[in-house]
């Protein structure tokens, strides 16, 4: 669980930041009237200075590196330790030597003379040999532990495709997780190698990937496994990296579009998710909780609302969250009079992006850019590449379950602000999985979620037209708009 600021902890650190800004304040007025060209500034300078001085005191902000929470952000915060040491000697002796020096050898008003000259000096050879081999010292020396770093951070388990993997199929749990992080504008999708054959090439070993429409392929010709369409055998999640807490899980990055940044800051750095290639990564949070992240790679329109979520669960309760995540969603009953009808609305306007799979896809013919989108089948899932969004729309089979949504900005439950770490993340997660959308604090933000559905690029800066994101639906009156949440309200 995470632990938090909580109000007495922030009271008692803004006054001490209150106290070391006084007594800041208080030097800088003795240094500063010596200074008469800064003068003008020392307001400035000042607001600028408590400004620094008090974000610097925010404590277990979810975007803090310096707070990790799993071996690999701690080894990049033990990495960083020494070095700010370093740093801040120099930083002193740099600056300080050339205000104490400045002032120092400063000549005085009433010793001003304009013919005086002062000392003509060209070059000492010792001090410039010494300020150039200092340096490059410090900078080998700071090197090594760094380029180190760097290789413990790239190793990840052992192929899980030679041995055992996390999660089987056959519901045998043992090896490593490996997961496939596809950024694109301006989500985050999961794939889970769930059959352990190395995510969604040649699914049934017989050479051939399957493409959209069954359209198969040489294994050897697939340059990168994007093309290929949802296997049933394995999971594909949006915008929720669910993951055991205390084990390593094995990344592999990659966009549909643009260059994105993957960055989880309590978990580990930050891995640029580029199209066409693959980057290999890894997480491992010590404690269930709930770790948040941002792109961090400027990709367009909402690239401020592209973040991400990542939740670890105890290992039973992620094994619980895995089974009810392989299962397929329900297609309701046409005696809920409400549910059936968003169903019947969600085939109509939604399946020709978004997945839902319970079981009856069948995909549908390739939609090309710039051309109207084909009336499908309900049902008919759209070939995923020239779908929406550059490539697809979030899988929303177990949609319920996630507590975030959109890019995850927005929270799905009532109550609950997405930024808030002071959650039960354990509990939350487990209400959602377990009872759907129960009353109190984890009901469903319908609200939220009527708004979203109605007019999405309203809600975040979207271009639709140009295939890049989700469109309004301006046809939809309010009921419908009640008759969709409750139907997504069921998917969990
Ligand atoms: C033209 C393709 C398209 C259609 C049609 C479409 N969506 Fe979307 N939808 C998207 C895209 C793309 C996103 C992701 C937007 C983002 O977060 O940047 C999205 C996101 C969502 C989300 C948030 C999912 C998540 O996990 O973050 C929900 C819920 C949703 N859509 C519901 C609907 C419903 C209900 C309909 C039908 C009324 C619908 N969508 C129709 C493309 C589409
Ligand atoms: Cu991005």
């Amino acid at each position: 669980m995470s632990t938090n600021v909580n109000d007495t902890n922030v009271t008692i650190d803004q006054t001490r930041s209150t106290l070391h800004s006084v007594s800041m304040s208080t030097t800088l007025g003795k240094v500063m009237p010596r200074i008469p060209a800064l003068m003008s500034l020392k307001k400035t300078a000042l607001v600028g200075a408590l400004a620094l001085l008090v974000s610097a005191c925010a404590e277990d902000k979810p975007l803090n590196t310096f707070e990790p929470r799993g071996p690999r952000a701690e080894a990049i915060d033990k990495l960083m330790q020494p070095i700010w040491v370093i740093m801040a000697i120099v930083f002193v002796l740099v600056v300080f030597g050339t205000i104490g020096l400045a002032m120092k050898n400063r000549v005085k008003p009433e010793d001003y003379d304009e013919d005086d000259l002062p000392e003509q000096v060209h070059g000492n050879f010792k001090l410039e040999i010494g300020w150039t081999i200092a340096p490059a010292v410090l900078l080998a020396a700071i090197s090594i532990p760094t380029v180190v770093g760097i290789w413990e951070l790239e190793e990840t388990n052992s192929d899980p495709a030679a041995g055992e993997c996390r999660a089987n199929a056959d519901g045998a749990r043992s090896g490593e997780l490996d997961v496939m992080v596809i950024g694109q504008q301006w989500w985050w999708e999961y794939r889970y190698d769930i059959d352990c054959d190395g995510f969604f090439e040649d699914v049934d070993g017989d050479g051939e990937i399957y493409g959209p429409n069954g359209a198969g392929g040489d294994l050897d010709d697939a340059e990168w496994p994007l093309n290929i369409a949802l296997d049933d055998d394995d999971l594909v999640i949006a915008n929720q990296l669910v993951i055991p807490a205390g084990e390593q899980i094995d990344l592999e990055l990659t966009s549909r579009d643009v260059i994105h940044s993957f960055w989880i800051p309590r978990l580990n750095g930050k891995r640029d998710t580029v199209p066409g290639r693959i980057h290999t990564w890894s997480l491992e949070a010590d404690e269930p909780g709930e770790y948040t992240g941002w792109c961090t790679e400027y990709c367009g329109l909402s690239h401020a609302r592209m973040r991400m979520s990542s939740v670890a669960l105890s290992g039973e309760e992620f094994d619980a969250w895995l089974d009810n995540q392989l299962g397929l969603a329900e297609v309701p009953s046409e005696s809920d009079e409400e549910v059936w009808a968003g169903y019947q609305l969600f085939q109509a306007n939604c399946m020709s992006c978004h997945v839902v799979n319970d079981g009856n896809l069948s995909y549908g013919p390739p939609v090309v850019e710039g051309e109207e989108l084909p009336d499908l089948e309900p049902g008919t899932v759209k070939d995923f590449e020239s779908a929406l969004t550059a490539g697809a729309a979030p899988n929303l089979t177990h949609f319920a379950t996630r507590t975030v949504f959109a890019g995850a900005i927005y929270s799905q439950y009532a109550g609950i602000d997405a930024d808030d770490d002071n959650i039960d993340v354990g509990e939350y997660f487990e209400l959602s999985v377990d009872d759907g959308n129960p009353d109190g604090d984890y009901r469903l933000n319908a609200a939220i979620l009527k708004r979203w559905i109605a007019n999405a690029p309203d809600q975040k800066a979207m271009a639709p037209e140009d295939l890049r994101g989700m469109p309004a639906f301006p046809a939809l009156s309010e009921e419908d708009l009640d008759h969709l949440v409750a139907y997504l309200a069921t998917l969990d």
